[in-house]
């Protein structure tokens, strides 16, 4: 796979060659090239920004250092074959939210370059001009706001680099998160079975693995519920077994025609 990113702090992007990302970039298997976008302005200064039509606050990207960058990695074969535009994820405030989903997405893509902003963003008109070579997705990282694209891209191509075969060691890892049933994870522990006063659960200790998994969803349950209970809307509650309805219960939910339903606090 083919992964260009556009940014002003190319040193940014130096931690995608290290790690998981860093290996299969060296393995061939990841072919990530990074660009300054400064080196595309025609100015003394360099210049990459100017002060928003309209007023308000900070400063907006130019459009053109932005046409003239992107330009160059519109149809860059990647393949033979049928040319097919590469999508340009343009990470936003404003962009829809980065999941799972959008992770296998991308990962599925042969190329993909990524247009990291700074200052209030990027001239809408870019985006526009962009929609024309490119496969545009405005995405943002979740609801809380960054200075720049810069560390959405980070996240971004290590959950999608993570996807591609040969990039993880351990398949299986993957295979069990394909099997995700959308509950948050169970906890895990390591040597020593004592530590500081704490033990772990002892069921783990029991080598029934039947037992094992029931406990495991359980804490699947019990957290998702605490942490997370918005997720509990999309699980189906015909597929609960009675050992999932108890741990549900126990957690504050009962399956009532068919939906998981948080049980009245007061009690009533
Ligand atoms: C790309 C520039 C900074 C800061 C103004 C006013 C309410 C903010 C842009 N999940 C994510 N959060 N933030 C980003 C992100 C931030 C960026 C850029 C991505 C380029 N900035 C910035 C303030 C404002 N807004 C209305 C929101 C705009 C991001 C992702 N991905």
């Amino acid at each position: 796979m083919r992964i260009d990113v556009v940014t002003i702090f190319p040193e940014y992007l130096a931690a995608l060659e290290l790690s998981l990302i860093g290996k299969a970039r060296q393995d061939g298997l990841l072919d990530v090239r990074v660009h300054d976008l400064r080196e595309y302005t025609t100015d003394r200064h360099r210049t990459v920004d100017d002060t928003p039509y309209g007023g308000g606050a900070g400063m907006v990207m130019k459009p053109e250092p932005w046409a003239l960058a992107l330009q160059p990695l519109v149809a860059e074969p990647v393949a033979a074959g049928p040319t097919v535009r590469p999508t340009l994820v343009v990470p936003s405030p404003a962009g829809e939210v980065f999941t799972q989903a959008m992770a296998h997405e991308f990962a599925s893509l042969g190329h993909l370059v990524f247009a990291c902003g700074r200052y209030e963003g990027i001239d809408e008109r870019a985006i526009e001009w962009a929609g024309e070579h490119f496969e545009v997705r405005p995405v943002s990282l979740g609801d809380y706001v960054l200075n720049g694209g810069e560390v959405a891209v980070l996240a971004m191509v290590e959950a999608v680099g993570r996807l591609i075969p040969g990039v993880v060691g351990n398949p299986e890892s993957l295979v069990e998160e394909s099997h995700a049933d959308g509950l948050l994870e169970y906890p895990v522990f390591t040597k020593p079975s004592s530590w500081r006063g704490r033990d772990i659960p002892e069921v783990l200790l029991s080598g029934n693995h039947a037992k094992i998994a029931q406990f495991r969803r359980a804490e699947q349950f019990r957290r998702t519920a605490v942490r997370r209970p918005d997720l509990l809307a999309s699980v189906d509650a015909a597929g609960l077994t009675a050992t999932d309805r108890a741990a549900l219960s126990e957690a504050g939910f009962d399956v009532v025609d068919g939906l998981l339903v948080r049980r009245d606090p007061a009690g009533s």
